[in-house]
């Protein structure tokens, strides 16, 4: 089973003028948006019936949700980039793989709802990593929240609980025999600009701006270049606190956990910045242990 780790910035979408979203741009963010094109490269011609996609703006106070509606369509507006990002979505769920992921948790002991309401907005993290690995929509999708209510008690215990998610998403995905690719929607550090500028794709503001920040985002990425999973997993509670990193929602803990802790190095196809905060497009394929060993 492939993951990714796949940020889900407006932006991104906005530069690439798809016809669904209303806004058009110029350009912008192209390191980014081409590692994403690398992504699909690799993804060309490899058999996949579904993408099971985590994502920090689906926050959830109570339970894992499973979006298990068999169809969602909808128009999804970012609340802070309403002028970047307004997207007509037309999307397909896979209700077997959300049932059985439910059935999995819930077998683990683990908090779980089903999502049943046929006029839910789905969040636009979902909707943008899914967009940017697949632009075709010719795959249905299953979508998690991010359940919060652990973290009030601490990111160790909402990382356990995101490790035991994974793993029962990976026991389902086996369990109904599908070719899933699995996609954690987050950015890695999350300090961020306050003011955008006049024109959103002037990348002349673009980069980021704490050295700290940086440090991090690259010590974070050395570890999955690496296959260290254990040592990253031990960085992340620092991680979080001191970058703010997105992280904290859980998306990559529940994609390390789906993958059972890789210990194979995993491809960098992009590092970027999106209003200064980091963002990278990382793909572990378990048939790269072979081809690097
Ligand atoms: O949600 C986001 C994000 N995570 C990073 C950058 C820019 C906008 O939205
Ligand atoms: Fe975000």
């Amino acid at each position: 089973m492939r993951g990714v780790l796949a940020p889900h910035p407006p932006h991104l979408v906005y530069a690439e003028n798809p016809p669904q979203n209303e806004p058009r741009a110029e350009c912008g963010w192209e390191e980014l948006r081409w590692g994403y094109e690398r992504l699909r490269h690799r993804l060309e011609g490899e058999e996949v019936d579904v993408l099971v996609v985590h994502s920090p703006h689906w926050k959830t106070s109570v339970a894992h949700h499973v979006l298990a509606v068999p169809h969602f369509e909808s128009l999804s507006v970012d609340p802070i980039f309403p002028n970047l990002f307004r997207f007509h979505y037309s999307l397909d769920v896979d209700t077997e793989l959300a049932g059985a992921i439910l059935e999995e948790g819930q077998a683990a002991g683990l908090a779980m709802k089903s999502m049943e309401n046929p006029d839910f907005r789905v969040d636009y993290g979902t909707i943008t990593s899914c967009h940017l690995t697949r632009p075709a929509w010719d795959l249905p999708i299953v979508a998690l929240s991010s359940n919060m209510a652990a973290t009030y008690f601490s990111d160790e215990v909402a990382m356990e609980q995101q490790l035991a998610l994974g793993r029962a998403t990976a026991r389902a995905v086996e369990a109904t025999g599908r070719r899933a690719v699995l996609l954690a929607s987050c950015s890695l550090s999350h300090r961020h600009f306050t003011e955008e500028p006049e024109i959103p794709e002037d990348m002349a503001f673009e980069h980021i701006y704490h050295h700290g920040q940086y440090l991090w985002d690259m010590r974070v990425l050395e570890h999955m270049r690496r296959g260290r999973t254990r040592e990253l997993l031990a960085d992340l509670p620092d991680f979080i606190e001191q970058s703010v990193s997105e992280v904290r929602e859980g998306s990559l803990t529940w994609l390390l956990g789906a993958l059972d802790l890789p210990d194979y190095p995993a491809t960098v196809h992009a590092y970027g910045t999106v209003i200064g905060t980091g963002n990278a497009i990382v793909e572990w394929n378990p048939a790269d242990r072979e081809v690097r060993a």
